[in-house]
């Protein structure tokens, strides 16, 4: 019996923590787990781990995990052998894009594409054959509005500047809770220890949020915000920046900040106090704080991005760091320049080139805004949506209206899904494509090197042999994409697996064949823990991507969405409101059926302050019945003084309670959707992200 010690990343969250990971070869042939832990080797994650990584072996032990195609014959799952699967998804697909015209096939992929590189380098070598304008992702439930704030701004959606959280001497977050999600469009491993550096170094971290968070616990300071309307309280701050004279100028190609400067000059802190619930004094003081620090970082993420000014609220944030000198500054934001910069090889994107067809909701990227997805099923006439296939995603857990979205699910043609359970969502499937567990398979991190704090990269083989006829991702793909170009008589280009795709990005980019690091796929299997690149430097100037080569201050879309913002009418008096929440044991829709995971207490319950529980008769620990214009929910509710008054909180992924589902733990605590609650009508009307939060609720006894 031999033991093993394997390094890898952890692909689970953004974090991108390394891992060792012990294994045992046994006398049968099978390679068993015996523990996993943090990497301290790791110079960027430092040993640091959290309880979802270990949950990696109840992923590849768990008995209710899909391990061969499935396809639905009168309700039942039966096995189906990959060539016949592949076949029948070509001819569905052809035969309803045939009679219906191209966009009648659907796609929604999901968050997990993006934390798996095999999906990254070929889901669309079959997607794309698909020529569909109905293609969603979880984007728009998630950080549309920084992408179109970048691409507005600075000519490209991915060149996001993130927080150069080792450095700043004051970090201002709005609607982001590291300590329990780990860090978003922030890579950073770790973050309580960093936030506790930030503070030992005399620094301050202030945090904006309806809840005292775990975040906001820790911080300096901790603002209470009116839900959805953090746009006033950072329009409070900008306007105090150039009223006061706390500006300062830098370096950087500017236009339009004049333009800015006229266009906020209403928005005193005076005037914004009453519409995001902070005082006027307490708004003035923060803008002094903040322009006052050595360096400075304003950062925003979901509590800010799904909400009805998600994009007003990023280019306020983009605004308040570019006019305080801190914008591609070092402890300020700054631009990752990764090994395989997305942004040298890509375009810098498109907006609203052609509108979903129902609510003309604006494409970016050629993505549609997820909240059309069910409307587009359901509304009949030229370009319904008939067949949908779903990648790494469960939309009826994750996407609003998840009720609506169930039952257009129920009236489709066709549908297939490349997932590893049948959930929420794969259950309505006629074709389940199950490929590899992660640790069977090889891993690079193609996305989150791109946000992370310190410029990293590494490579890591599979830690467990790949079963026997199973396929990874990539594979379901490029056999879809063959079944589909040869059924069509279309001609399918070459394609090369995605490690090969990686070596050749590595060896032509920035730190390649060229430069003194000498990148490669062999260099970085001989560094399994990964390697450091430097701290992030100022780069934006010489990045830029807008057509004049400087940063768009004042884009005609932003500016414009002002005066919708002002016209808003103050939120009603004893409303309540819904926020979500993470938990550190929870990811998402899907890690639920994990024992190690859910044990203990629940945390799924609503959290609600004492003050409306008692207003509306009701006890701590209750069961509530909690309504929305689309739909209703039962739960327990929790009194919690960490709310703000007028403010409900509940984590959405839950509610696996549904029939079909065949995951059994999950299914014994499931919970209930928060997305049974949000309304596929509120969204960010500039870029049609969904608002999950600040959803008007009414909460009474079950
Ligand atoms: N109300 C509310 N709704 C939200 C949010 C919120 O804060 N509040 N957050 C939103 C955000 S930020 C996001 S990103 C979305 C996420 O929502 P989704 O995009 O739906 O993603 P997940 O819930 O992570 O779904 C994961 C699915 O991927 C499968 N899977 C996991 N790994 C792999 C893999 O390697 N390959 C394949 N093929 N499948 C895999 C799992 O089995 C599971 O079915 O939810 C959004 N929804
Ligand atoms: N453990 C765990 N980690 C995760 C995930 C997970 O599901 N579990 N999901 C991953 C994904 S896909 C993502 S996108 C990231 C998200 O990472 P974060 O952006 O850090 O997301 P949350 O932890 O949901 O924190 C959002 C915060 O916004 C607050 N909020 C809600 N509404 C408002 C508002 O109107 N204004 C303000 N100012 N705040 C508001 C909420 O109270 C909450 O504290 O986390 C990732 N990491
Ligand atoms: S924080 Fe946890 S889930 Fe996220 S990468 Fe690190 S170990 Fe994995
Ligand atoms: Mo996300």
């Amino acid at each position: 019996m031999t033991k093993t010690l394997h390094h890898r990343a952890c692909h689970l969250c953004e974090a991108i923590c390394g891992l060792t990971i012990e294994t045992e070869d046994r006398d049968d042939g099978s390679r068993q787990i015996l523990s996993i832990k943090g990497d301290a080797l790791d110079t960027f994650s430092r040993g640091h781990i959290c309880p979802k990584a270990v949950a990696l072996q109840d992923i590849q032990n768990d008995p209710d995990r899909v391990r061969q195609p499935l396809r639905k014959v009168n309700g039942q799952w039966q096995p189906i052998a990959w060539d016949e699967a592949f076949e029948l998804v070509a001819e569905r697909f052809s035969a309803i894009q045939a009679e219906h015209g191209k966009n009648a096939v659907a796609v929604y992929q999901g968050n997990p594409s993006v934390h798996n590189y095999g999906l990254m380098t070929h889901s669309n070598y079959f997607l794309g054959q698909l020529k569909t304008r109905n293609r969603f992702s979880a984007t728009s439930v998630d950080q549309l509005p920084h992408h179109l704030t970048s691409y507005l701004m600075y000519g490209h959606g991915l060149l996001l500047p993130i927080p150069d959280i080792d450095h700043t001497q004051f970090m201002l977050i709005l609607g982001g809770n590291p300590l329990a999600s780990n860090g978003s469009i922030m890579t950073v491993p770790d973050v309580e220890k960093r936030l506790k550096a930030l503070k030992a170094r005399g620094g301050k971290l202030v945090v904006v949020d309806p809840r005292r968070s775990e975040t906001a616990a820790m911080a300096d300071q901790h603002i209470f915000v009116r839900p959805g309307n953090d746009a006033a309280l950072l329009l409070g701050l900008l306007n105090t920046l150039f009223d006061e004279g706390l500006t300062r100028e830098g370096p950087l190609p500017v236009n339009g900040l004049e333009q800015v400067k006229e266009a906020v000059a209403p928005f005193t802190a005076e005037v914004m106090s009453s519409r995001c619930g902070v005082p006027a004094e307490d708004i003035r003081q923060l803008a002094r704080d903040f322009a006052a620090a050595e360096s400075a970082v304003c950062y925003g993420r979901m509590g800010v991005s799904t909400q009805a000014y998600g994009s007003l609220c990023h280019w306020l944030i983009q605004l308040i760091n570019l006019v305080t000198g801190n914008l591609d500054r070092v402890g300020g934001t700054l631009c990752t320049s990764p090994a395989l910069d997305l942004v040298a090889t890509t375009s810098g994107g498109h907006f609203n080139v052609w509108q979903s067809r129902v609510s003309g909701l604006p494409e970016y990227g050629g993505e549609l805004p997820v909240a059309a997805l069910a409307e587009e099923m359901l509304t009949p006439g030229e370009g319904q949506i008939r067949a949908l296939v779903t990648v790494a995603g469960n939309p009826v857990l994750s996407t609003p209206n998840g009720r609506q979205l169930e039952q257009a699910l129920d009236g489709l043609d066709f549908m297939v899904s490349v997932d590893l359970y049948i959930n929420e969502t794969t259950r309505h499937a006629d074709l389940i494509l199950p490929p590899t567990a992660p640790l069977e398979h090889d891993h690079y991190d193609t996305t989150f090197n791109v946000f992370a704090v310190r410029n990293v990269t590494r490579f890591n083989e599979p830690v467990l042999a790949k079963p026997e006829g199973a396929l990874d991702d990539w594979e379901i793909f490029v056999g879809l994409a063959k079944a589909f170009a040869a059924k069509n008589g279309t001609e399918l280009k070459p394609t090369m697996p995605p490690q090969q795709m990686i070596d050749l990005g590595l060896r032509f980019g920035p730190y390649g064949d060229k430069s003194e690091h000498k990148l490669s796929l062999a260099a970085l299997r001989d560094a399994p823990h990964g390697i450091d690149l430097g701290p992030l430097k100022p780069n934006l100037a010489a990045r830029l991507k807008t057509e004049s080569k400087a940063i768009e201050a004042a884009p005609e879309l932003l500016v414009a969405d002002l005066a919708r913002f002002a016209a808003q009418p103050l939120p009603a008096e004893g409303e309540l409101v819904l926020i979500g929440r993470r938990h550190v044991r929870s990811n998402n829709s899907w890690m639920h059926n994990y024992q190690r995971l859910v044990k203990g207490k629940p945390r799924h319950q609503l959290l609600m302050h004492p003050q409306d529980m008692a207003g509306r008769g009701l006890s701590d620990g209750q069961r509530v019945r909690v309504q929305s214009r689309v739909g209703e929910i039962e739960v327990e509710a929790v009194a919690s003084d960490e709310m703000m008054p007028g403010v409900v909180s509940l984590p959405h992924g839950w509610g696996h309670a549904r029939p079909g589902v065949q995951m059994g733990i999950a299914s014994a605590q499931p919970g209930a959707s928060a997305n049974d609650l949000t309304d596929d009508r509120q969204l960010d009307a500039v870029s049609g992200n969904a608002a999950l939060n600040g959803v008007p609720v009414r909460v009474e006894a079950a």
